[in-house]
């Protein structure tokens, strides 16, 4: 059992919730766009929506995990300075997570948002990772990022007492897992594609109601720092290994603290500390349902959880748009 300390205690279990309005804010302004074409016009509302937000939180916190570079992103850039003041943390943020399937209207889309000590987080470039999870319960290393798919899918067969065909594989519908894709069906697993949207692809092994045992593949670095923060949260294993495609995106992040670039990161390395997660659905997915609206009010669906007290919490809230500040519900 933890230590008892109401100030601390306090504090944490009211900033969970502040973050629960971030990612609903964020994803209430995503909403307006859902279907509508223009992934660009969605992620801007979300990340405008967001950065509002986190201006009512008591926090004195950094992004360090965010839209980019001071000079190329206007809000929730690397190295911003967010919250009203209070504690000194980090923050890593995806607005909107599943731009282009929000665009189309599709499934998995979420508005996102992790919380860390200061220096809990991985600084990952926006490059992609390679990434495997597995859900709790299971023995420390049962899968490992540099062992074959196949290899894989034996030992966590073993260790669930099952057999391959009774996993439920999920990873991006992406040419460069093609043969990952092809090594899994010959041994048998089954496979869930996600068109985009691998945190929620990642967080969905922790969750018995998905049906998916194994996640693997590569995908953004920044969302594998957010699974990973969720992970903490759920309970589950997760490596990831960053993927660099030139010498440019060493050297950048060299300057960001990746002093091996080979190096695979355990789940800790990831997301270090007391960390806290939330995520609330902009379209409807296995998690969480997506946002939906009528003239005069909408209805969210949110994740929020803890990494210290492992307290796992679904939110729905109901918005009335004419008793909320006009920015968060135009
Ligand atoms: C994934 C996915 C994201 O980027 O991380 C993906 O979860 C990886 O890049 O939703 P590719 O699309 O190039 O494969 C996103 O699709 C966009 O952030
Ligand atoms: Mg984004
Ligand atoms: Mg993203």
């Amino acid at each position: 059992m933890a230590e008892f300390d109401a100030a601390t205690l306090l504090v944490d279990r009211n900033l969970a919730l502040e973050l629960v309005r971030v990612t609903e804010a964020a994803a209430l302004a995503a909403s307006r766009w859902i279907g509508r074409g223009d992934k660009n016009a969605a992620d801007g509302a979300a990340v405008d929506a967001m950065r509002k937000a986190f201006d009512t939180v008591a926090i004195s916190g950094t992004v360090v995990i965010g839209e980019g570079e001071m000079d190329e992103a206007p809000m929730l850039y690397i190295g911003e300075k967010i919250g009203l003041g209070g504690p000194e943390v980090d923050i890593a943020v995806d607005p909107l997570e599943g731009t282009s399937i929000t665009a189309k209207g599709g499934p998995n889309a979420i508005a996102t948002v992790a919380l860390a000590e200061r220096g809990g987080f991985l600084h990952a470039p926006d490059i992609y990772m390679d990434k495997i999870a597995v859900g709790p319960g299971l023995p420390e290393g049962v899968v490992h990022l540099d062992a074959k798919p196949e290899e894989n899918l034996r030992e966590l067969a073993r260790a669930k007492k099952c057999s391959i065909g009774d996993l439920m594989v999920c990873t991006l519908d992406r040419d460069r897992h093609k043969d990952m894709i092809a090594a899994c069906r010959k041994a048998g697993a089954r496979i869930m594609l996600l068109g985009d949207g691998d945190v929620a692809g990642v967080i969905a092994v922790s969750q018995p109601d998905t049906g998916v045992d194994i996640y693997m593949g590569s995908g953004g670095a920044p969302e594998g720092v957010l699974a990973a923060a969720a992970l903490r949260c759920i309970g589950g294993q997760m490596q990831g290994r960053l993927l660099f495609e030139n010498d440019e995106q060493v050297s950048r992040a060299r300057e960001m603290g990746v002093t091996d670039p080979k190096r695979i990161y355990g789940i800790y390395e990831m997301a270090r500390g007391n960390v806290m997660f939330a995520a609330t659905g902009v379209t409807g997915g296995p998690m969480l349902h997506g946002v939906r609206r009528s003239a005069t009010s909408a209805t969210t669906h949110s994740i929020v959880m803890r990494s210290k007290s492992g307290t796992v919490r679904y939110v729905e809230a109901h918005h009335n748009f004419a008793l909320k500040p006009a920015a968060f519900v135009s």
